[in-house]
């Protein structure tokens, strides 16, 4: 019997736990918080095949001589301090349609709010402004998505459904029909220009720490709009702030911020053109994310390509 050890959230793990006994008996579901941990380590550490978890123990190598593979409980990997982990240890992100169509929801509200002016429409009614303000039309509207991995190209596709004019940006590059692609550093100016609201659906590496910035807000259109559901660190508040200030954008929807909990005197609170929601643009499902784990498990333990496995060299 192969055992899995579980350590995040403890009441999402019990559904996990509830529902690994009802489909998977033949895998052993332990939770962190169900152990016993004041005398040591428990001898069970010795049996754990596989890691699911947000914040992983410290000293794998030593601790779970078993260990063979390291599951994020989410689709980023910023957490893991990769540098400390067994080289040879694979590391998966969570890819599970739970996650996936949480995102696609979150995004494509917060462009459907943009894009009909919500944030000042709201502002309007706190001070009894009855207000009209032109109404353009989808295809006049240019959204840009950063990042075109699994949450990306889903979101893309959904907003295309409206008669958006869409635009992906990556590393590489993507083909994705309808969707406009740029690539690359060389390629991020003029994917910026056809940007009317612009996505972040980046991985934080060191690459994208600090991207969404004071020259980058410079390349948008003027009065754009952002959506940042990546990392809090990708986006610098000040440079945000004074974008917001000059005008050079009209508004933002923030779901990740630096750090979380956001400081209760930060400026982003009370900003009219802000809107912020605490992490929660998406979340792992458990009913998907169990199957989506099984197949993995049965890819690994068939010497198949797990789905999910990050490049560490690359950080995500
Ligand atoms: P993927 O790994 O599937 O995709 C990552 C994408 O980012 C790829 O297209 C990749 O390009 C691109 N990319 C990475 N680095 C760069 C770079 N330096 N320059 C340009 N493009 C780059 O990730 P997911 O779509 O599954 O998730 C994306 C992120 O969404 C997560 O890492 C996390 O930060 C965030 N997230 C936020 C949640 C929330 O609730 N707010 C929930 C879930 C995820 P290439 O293909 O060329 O390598
Ligand atoms: C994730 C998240 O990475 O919830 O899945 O942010």
């Amino acid at each position: 019997m192969k055992t899995i050890l579980y350590k995040s959230d403890p009441k999402r793990g019990k559904l996990w736990q509830d529902i690994f006994a009802d489909i998977a008996p033949d895998y052993r579901f332990i939770q962190w918080t169900d152990l016993d941990l004041s005398q040591g380590d428990p001898a069970i550490f010795a049996e754990v095949d596989y890691l699911v978890a947000w914040m992983p123990p410290e000293n794998l190598a030593q601790r779970f001589p078993r260990l063979n593979v390291l599951f994020s409980i989410g689709a980023g990997v910023d957490q893991f301090d990769l540098s400390q982990l067994p080289a040879e240890l694979p590391v998966v992100r969570m890819v599970e349609p739970g996650l996936t169509q949480g995102m696609v929801e979150y995004v494509t509200f917060a462009a459907l709010a943009l894009h009909r002016d919500m944030p000042l429409y709201l502002k309007q009614q706190r001070e009894h402004q009855w207000k009209v303000h032109p109404v353009a039309s989808a295809a006049k509207r240019r959204i840009g998505v950063m990042g075109l991995g699994e949450l990306g190209e889903a979101t893309l596709n959904t907003l295309q459904s409206f008669g958006f004019e869409c635009h992906g940006w990556s590393r590489s590059g993507k083909a994705i029909a309808g969707v406009t692609g740029w690539a690359g550093a060389d390629q991020l100016p003029e994917f910026l220009a056809h940007s009317d609201i612009l996505v972040c659906l980046l991985p934080l590496t060191d690459e994208t720490r600090g991207m969404l910035n004071a020259a980058l807000f410079a390349q948008l259109p003027n009065g754009a709009a952002l959506i940042q559901t990546g990392r809090g660190p990708h986006l610098v508040a000040a440079d945000l702030l004074a974008a917001l200030e000059s005008g050079q954008l009209r508004a933002a929807v923030l779901d990740v911020t630096d750090p979380e909990p956001l400081p209760v005197d930060s400026a982003l609170w009370e900003h009219p053109a802000v809107w912020l929601t605490p992490h929660i643009a998406s979340q792992t499902q458990p009913n998907t994310a169990v199957n989506a784990l099984l197949a993995n498990l049965q890819r690994f333990e068939t010497q198949q390509p797990m789905i999910g496995e990050i490049d560490k060299t690359k950080g995500y």
